[in-house]
């Protein structure tokens, strides 16, 4: 095994876990040759919507022309068989790649949100393994609401508003607005059971997207953080309808429209389009 039982445990009943050393040099090299390309080569996913706001921050995902050496990478690093011990299942495949890079030490924390709001998944089998090529203090580090994974499915955040982190990506009522957990934390610093990890180079946080997390603000003494996800799922993950009031998400969410066009509520998330990295 890879994975200790307190790993199994925290990403099962927190939705998250950090393992420590889990890549070594070599492995993160790659790693981060895969985010600079992504970063010098923007796909049709790049996100803009929060340039030139207090949380500018670099966000790229799913890119298609990145999409062959991504998936190679994916198979060829431990991930699979660390996700079929996190989970017990004993099939994974990879879905993509999305980046995040904070420069300056000026970009805010990124707003709470859970990652099914914006994709249409559901099951227990899913994971993002957090990558972050900096040495990062737990304040500057991912936040993971513990537990959420298992909680209330919220709108999505409209990752556009600056001012209001929970102006709601959907807004027509499918789901509850998301809280105001960056209020209600500064009023309040136990009015939420946040996880966060201090990160050396080569630690891997692993997260339930499902769960409510949000990526916290770099600063002066922790300039930079530039952030490779790779998402996996196993046996148990399955389609789950979106909303339909915004076009360009409509029933399946923003990525692979055409390969998810097929998918029924409820039915298991399988498509050639996703490399099998483990199992038969
Ligand atoms: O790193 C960040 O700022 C956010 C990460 C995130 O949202 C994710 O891993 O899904
Ligand atoms: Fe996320």
């Amino acid at each position: 095994m890879l994975t200790t039982p307190e790993m199994r445990d925290q990403f099962r009943n927190d939705g998250a876990t950090v393992f420590k050393n889990c890549l070594d040099e070599a492995q993160l090299a790659r790693c981060y040759d895969a985010f600079k390309w992504d970063m010098a080569n923007p796909g049709p996913h790049v996100y803009r919507g929060l340039n030139g706001t207090a949380l500018e921050t670099h966000i790229d995902n799913a890119n298609p022309e990145a999409k062959a050496k991504l998936d190679e990478l994916a198979a060829s690093l431990p991930f699979a068989q660390i996700f079929q011990e996190l989970w017990g299942s004993q099939n994974v495949w990879y879905f993509a790649e999305e980046i995040f890079a904070k420069e300056g030490g000026k970009s805010g924390r990124g707003p709470w949100h859970q990652d099914t709001a914006n994709l249409p998944w559901a099951g227990r089998h899913w994971g993002n393994a957090w990558i972050t090529f900096q040495k990062i203090p737990k304040r500057n580090s991912l936040e993971i609401v513990r537990g959420s994974h298992l909680g209330i499915q919220y709108d999505g955040a409209s990752f556009t508003s600056a001012d209001d982190p929970t102006d709601p990506l959907y807004g027509d009522g499918t789901y509850p607005r998301l809280p105001h957990i960056d209020r209600d934390l500064a009023r309040d610093p136990n009015s939420w059971d946040i996880v966060s990890f201090d990160i050396n180079p080569g630690d891997v946080v692993f997260l339930h997207p499902r769960s409510l997390h949000g990526g916290a603000a770099v600063d002066v003494d922790c300039p930079t953080r530039h952030t490779l996800v790779m998402r996996f799922f196993g046996d148990d993950a399955t389609f789950r309808e979106l909303p339909t009031c915004k076009p360009s998400y409509a029933r399946v969410g923003p990525l692979f429209r055409k390969e998810m066009a097929h998918f029924n509520q409820g039915d298991p998330f399988r498509s050639p389009i996703f490399r099998q990295v483990a199992g038969v």
